[in-house]
């Protein structure tokens, strides 16, 4: 059967370009520094990025933690969003490894209130720990890829300053974000002390995220990289294709994007399935259930009986990601038969 494979964007296998610099990459030992194809990479991220240095770490999850350690001292505490990818899904690493106790907020579709924020600071009291650090999602995962208004990262980032507290951005899709806002990736980071950006999803590498900051943060994330267990050898291997990535890539996000408004609007118009059309910015979209009797465990068992693989988002919607190994014709054939599931379902 031939899958049509909605789980993430995690899914795409390198491009050929790819696979041929993996071929001609030259390579060294990365934690001498020795390695050419990583230190490129490195540079290149920098200077997209506008900030004095990159750290090629292995995994967003690892990137995100070694940012929460460098910033912030054990005993203190992270400001985070209730859905953030760092609260629910990075296996509370902030806790256990980082030492951070977590101050969550609220916020809408993904987007926390710069007021909110300024009242979740610590002030100085005998009982209360030290707020040290503030952590942003952009695109944010569980509103369904939705985008933080630019005004709202500068409002946020004026309170940082203010009170003198790191801020740091889950930037796992920050490219689908550049994409939709038609900015570069250097105009949203700017807000940001550190930026983590995945290399392994929408941009399609088989393995790879980027950390960026100054010098001296990339410095402390270095050693706490290799601490981690993060230190490559001859890791030019795959910054070869974080290369490809960042040079390649990011022009055909827009395809994505354009598939997932697509198909939102193709499944909004199917019987018992729902989409908040405004709410698709880029390459990812939340399918509400609105039939009482179909869980989204069933309809995604349903759909991978027919070929089609979705994850469950909560008991009434389904998560669908677009990218660049979906093809026009394979995402209308998916639709096709996401459609045809909810027919035999009624
Ligand atoms: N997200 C994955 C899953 O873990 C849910 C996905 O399929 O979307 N930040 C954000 C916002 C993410 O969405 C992810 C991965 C990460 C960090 C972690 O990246 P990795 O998987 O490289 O550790």
């Amino acid at each position: 059967m031939n899958i049509i494979d909605f789980r993430s964007d995690t899914v795409t296998k390198p491009t050929q370009g790819m696979m041929e610099a993996i071929k001609h990459a030259p390579l060294g030992d990365d934690v001498y520094g020795d390695d050419p194809t990583v230190n490129r990479l490195e540079q290149l991220a920098a200077k997209i990025m506008n900030k004095e240095r990159a750290l090629f770490v292995p995994t967003g999850t690892m990137g995100n933690l070694i940012a929460l350690m460098v910033h912030a001292k054990p005993g203190e505490e992270v400001i985070l969003e209730r859905s953030s990818h760092i609260f629910l899904y990075e296996v509370a690493g902030a806790a256990r490894v980082a030492g951070l106790q977590t101050h969550i907020l609220e916020g809408v579709d993904g987007v926390m209130d710069p007021e909110d924020i300024k009242k979740g600071i610590r002030r100085e009291d005998i009982h209360f720990p030290t707020t040290g650090l503030i952590a942003i999602e952009n695109t944010h995962n569980m509103a369904g890829g939705m985008v933080q208004p630019l005004e709202n990262l500068a409002a946020i980032c004026e309170i940082a300053i203010e009170n003198r507290i790191p801020l740091h951005m889950d930037g796992a899709r920050l490219f689908n974000a550049a994409v939709a806002l038609n900015v570069d990736p250097s105009e949203i980071g700017k807000y940001f002390d550190s930026v983590m950006f995945c290399l392994s999803k929408g941009l399609s590498s088989p393995v790879g995220s980027m950390l960026v900051g100054n010098e001296e943060f990339i410095k402390k994330a270095r050693k706490l990289r290799k601490m981690l267990g993060g230190g490559m050898r001859q890791a030019g291997v795959i910054a070869a294709c974080g290369i490809e990535s960042l040079v390649k890539m990011p022009d055909q996000l827009i395809v994505d994007h354009k598939h997932a408004a697509y198909v939102g609007e193709a499944l909004n118009q199917i019987e018992g399935l729902r989409v908040e059309l405004e709410k698709i910015h880029t390459n990812i979209l939340n399918v509400f259930i609105d039939k009482e009797t179909l869980s989204s465990g069933t309809l995604v068992e349903k759909l991978k009986e027919k070929g089609v693989l979705a994850n469950p988002r909560g008991e009434k919607a389904i998560r669908l990601v677009t990218h660049h190994d979906l093809n026009k014709e394979q995402v209308v054939r998916g639709v096709n038969l996401i459609n045809e599931c909810m027919l035999e379902l009624r």
